[in-house]
């Protein structure tokens, strides 16, 4: 357990746990009882389930992705490989588009496993399917997301969907983990404005906020994050507001993220494999696909939507 008083240090910004910051709930314990599960979801908008993934396939899955960046010369030279020491370059390795990468045995052993797709079957009660598209990420120093609801990126289809952050290395509070500002999925102001919309359909900035103390001073949230180890995973619903923090080591923080919902609801096309010329396969869409478009800011439709 982290004890209150802990500092916790996103970018600029110095939270404290018990005050501004917490420790994100262990759904472990219940993790077979579906109704508990999905009670739970409702009211945090989060599941936080330590060793949800068996540590060796995530262990395995990140040494995976670490040699795909040696062989990139991504590592620092003479280390070896499984420290994940980030090289003089200091570059983010997103895999998203690299199949030989991200489709690779030891990422779907993980995201794609019977135990994933069963426990994604219970808490939706019928059969599930995933997207084609999954966010191997690989955040060097300084790297990070910006906060976000799901929805705005990858929320077309049914709204019965969701997501499942994957903690592939060790992540300490200092290595960039998730970051969920609780109560976010009851903010009913943020979920019919910034939340109804649709980047690619509405050309706008995705992303709501880069700054953490705005979320928590002008909002009222409190963060919850934790100490991530490999296997560990967030699965939070399409308004649920999260961001990761800085990766303020020398260390690759790898992260995978995968979408779950059920079988028969409409899809979000844009992530899923497309039919080419001659039957070919072609990678998905993706977002920001639309040519020479400018997006809208965020600080814009903030004005107009007075939050
Ligand atoms: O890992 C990250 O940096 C971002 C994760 C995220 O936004 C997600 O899992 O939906
Ligand atoms: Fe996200």
């Amino acid at each position: 357990m982290i004890a209150d008083g802990t500092p916790f240090l996103f970018g600029e910004q110095c939270f404290e746990f018990g005050v501004d910051v917490v420790e994100l709930t262990d759904s472990h314990p219940i993790r077979d009882d579906a109704a508990a599960l999905k009670r739970r979801l409702a009211e945090d908008g989060y599941l936080f389930i330590r060793g949800f993934h068996p540590s060796k396939k995530a262990r395995h899955a990140a040494q995976w992705a670490l040699e795909a960046i040696a062989a990139r010369g991504g590592l620092r030279e003479d280390t070896p490989v499984e420290r994940g020491v980030i090289g003089a370059d200091n570059r983010n390795f997103p895999f998203f588009r690299d199949l030989a990468v991200c489709h690779a045995p030891p990422i779907l052993d993980v995201v794609d496993s019977a135990e994933t797709v069963a426990f994604f079957e219970r808490l939706f009660g019928k059969p599930v399917l995933t997207f084609d598209k999954r966010w191997l990420r690989s955040m060097a120093h300084g790297g990070h997301n910006h906060f976000h609801y799901d929805q705005v990126y990858v929320g077309r289809g049914t709204t019965n969907r969701l997501s499942m952050w994957t903690a592939l290395t060790d992540i300490d509070l200092d290595e960039g983990g998730l970051v969920v500002c609780l109560g976010s999925n009851r903010h009913e102001r943020l979920i019919e404005t910034y939340g109804a919309t649709d980047m690619d359909r509405d050309l706008t900035d995705a992303v709501f906020s880069a700054d953490p103390r705005e979320l928590v001073d002008a909002f009222g949230f409190c963060l919850g994050t934790a100490h991530f180890e490999p296997g560990d995973v967030v699965i939070f619903g399409m308004h649920t507001m999260h961001s990761t923090a800085p990766n303020r080591s020398g260390r690759y923080r790898i992260s995978i993220d995968t979408r779950y919902q059920p079988a028969d609801e409409a899809v979000d096309e844009r992530f899923f494999f497309r039919t080419g010329p001659g039957g070919a396969r072609r990678l998905w869409l993706g977002n920001f696909y639309r040519p020479s478009v400018t997006y809208r800011s965020m600080a814009s439709l903030r004005a107009e939507w007075g939050i």
